[in-house]
């Protein structure tokens, strides 16, 4: 359908692959070979794309009969709850992606040279490999301190030689093409991530290492990093199916099932154009969050009896709702009875943290590092932070775990309401969706003006369902709209928002935004 601006409205997620994504696939393979060549003199011997399994990366040999799958991920409900370990409720994009082109070389000592087809973002990186004994990688200075992606790299490169533990070592040649707008919420960290612990596994001849291993080396690559992140971008970028809505759950153990969407709404993605740096920011934002929730929840342990938990200093995923439900005598976390445990413990925290607690006034003004020492001991600080950067000293406990809470809940409802259907099914999931815009607005702190303005716009044009989605404070914001609201959303969110606030590049956002419109009702088979 042409919208009367002249913008390209893709109906179904099979109109995206056709039209838009297959010929420019095969075209940019072509062009990501040649510029490897152009770089290092030779071909490259494979590609690594994320998200992706190894089976497919090894049909990637022969890439111009390769056919595209999926790429970056649109968190749909269950915001900042991952890294606590509950369950998260993502959909796999459609076009957006991570591609490396690599050959391993025999340089003396093994060498890994980076080149980008973004120069000018990402300069050329190269670093030697040291030996097992050595700990493989020399980590930067920097390494936690900027974004620079040269953290990234080396982030990957020590957790997959940590984990494969190679005797014999070699250089990487690699040529990098990212298409995951960077900052923009919608993982272009993960999908980096994934694709360069796929290449190096490959790289080293472990051409069988399962999607479930490399999730938590690519989760650990982005720690090395300096960002202490959840696991939910990592498992949708090597899990996903594209088109298909995930529940990721990551207790007891790392698992994802499809979430079928009602029919005649999609999701729209709008990019609100402000770039949100997670790892420049992570000391003030993401990474405080963090340990304001992982402070929140040892506080409810000790004022509940429940002894605190021993918790590791480099956590992969960690989780509070499993040790809650061990005190509970529960044997798993059912989504039968996950909503009224999450409900109760509302009830705990308003109780033992909220404004009528012994703790009253520090409910709005929040806690210092000491304060929160004298209740969880000296050590709360290496036993909980380590060395994650972390900036000022203000810890908003009770907000941030009511969120959590209340969040988590969220996404069991929007799965029941899927699951069960019915002529209000919509409308239910667009006001869960509402509700957790408001809750990452005022409880999380992690919207800002120009989300919320994308929100409200949206939800004048016919969304049921406008919020964040992905870190937030900056990036993209998701929208659940229905069929026939598409065509006006479309020309509102253009006139009102994008040709306003950014008058230089509305066409580029637009563009975006248009390519991650997609719903979940194509059955795609999986890759
Ligand atoms: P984005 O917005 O992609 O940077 C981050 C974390 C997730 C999750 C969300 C918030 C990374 C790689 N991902 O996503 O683990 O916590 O924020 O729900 O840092
Ligand atoms: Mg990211």
């Amino acid at each position: 359908m042409e919208a009367s601006s002249g913008l390209r409205v893709f109906q179904s997620l099979a109109d995206v692959y056709e039209e838009a994504d297959v010929p420019s696939q095969t075209a940019r393979w072509h062009t990501i070979k040649a510029n490897f060549e152009a770089k290092f003199g030779h071909a490259p011997t494979f590609f690594a794309r994320s998200p992706g399994k190894i089976r497919r990366r090894i049909e990637c040999v022969n890439y111009p009969d390769w056919t595209p799958f999926d790429p970056g991920r649109v968190n749909i409900i269950g915001e900042h709850i991952d890294y606590s370990g509950y369950s998260v409720l993502p959909l796999a994009l459609s076009t957006q992606d991570v591609v490396m082109a690599v050959r391993v070389n025999t340089s003396s000592p093994p060498t890994v040279t980076v080149h980008n087809s973004s120069p000018e973002k990402f300069p050329t990186r190269s670093f030697p490999l040291l030996s097992q004994e050595q700990g493989y990688v020399q980590l930067s200075a920097t390494s936690g301190h900027s974004s620079d992606w040269m953290n990234y790299l080396k982030g990957g490169f020590k957790s997959m030689l940590d984990f494969l533990k190679p005797t014999a070592l070699v250089g990487f040649d690699i040529f990098v093409d990212g298409s995951v707008p960077a900052g923009a919420g919608v993982s272009s960290s993960a999908a980096f991530s994934c694709s360069l612990c796929e290449a190096i596994a490959f790289g080293l001849g472990q051409t069988t290492i399962s999607s479930e291993d490399l999730v938590p080396q690519a989760i650990r690559a982005e720690h090395l990093a300096g960002v202490s992140c959840g696991g939910m971008d990592q498992s949708i970028s090597l899990l996903g199916r594209r088109g298909c809505c995930l529940t990721i759950n990551f207790v007891p153990k790392l698992s994802a099932e499809v979430v079928t969407v009602p029919q005649g709404v999609k999701f729209a993605v709008v990019n609100t154009g402000v770039v949100a740096d997670k790892a420049e920011t992570a000391p003030a934002n993401y990474n405080r969050r963090v340990v304001e929730t992982r402070a929140a929840a040892a506080l409810l342990y000790k004022h509940h009896g429940i002894p605190l938990p021993t918790l590791p200093k480099q956590p992969t995923i960690r989780s509070f709702q499993d040790l809650y439900l061990e005190q509970q005598s529960q044997p798993a976390f059912t989504p039968k009875t996950a909503r009224s445990v999450l409900q109760q413990m509302v009830v705990l925290v308003d109780y033992l943290l909220g404004p009528k607690s012994a703790f009253d006034d520090r409910a709005s003004r929040g806690w210092t590092r000491a304060e929160i020492a004298s209740e969880l001991g000296n050590d709360w600080w290496s036993r909980f932070v380590g060395d994650m950067r972390i900036a000022g000293d203000q810890f908003m406990l009770y907000n941030r775990l009511r969120h959590v809470l209340t969040e988590a809940e969220r996404v069991y409802a929007f799965r029941e309401v899927c699951e069960k259907g019915g002529a209000n099914a919509v409308n239910e999931l667009g006001r869960l969706m509402n509700e957790s815009q408001d809750s990452c607005r005022d409880l999380f702190e992690c919207s800002c003006p120009e989300i919320d303005e994308v929100c409200n716009i949206g939800r004048s044009l016919g969304s049921l369902g406008s919020r964040l989605t992905g870190a937030g404070w900056g990036g993209c914001t998701v929208h659940l709209v229905p069929d026939n609201e598409v065509e006006r959303f479309t020309e509102g969110v253009f006139q009102q928002y994008l040709a306003k606030k950014f008058p230089a590049k509305p066409h580029t956002l637009v563009r975006e935004y248009e390519r991650y419109l997609a719903n979940t009702r194509e059955k795609s088979t999986n890759h």
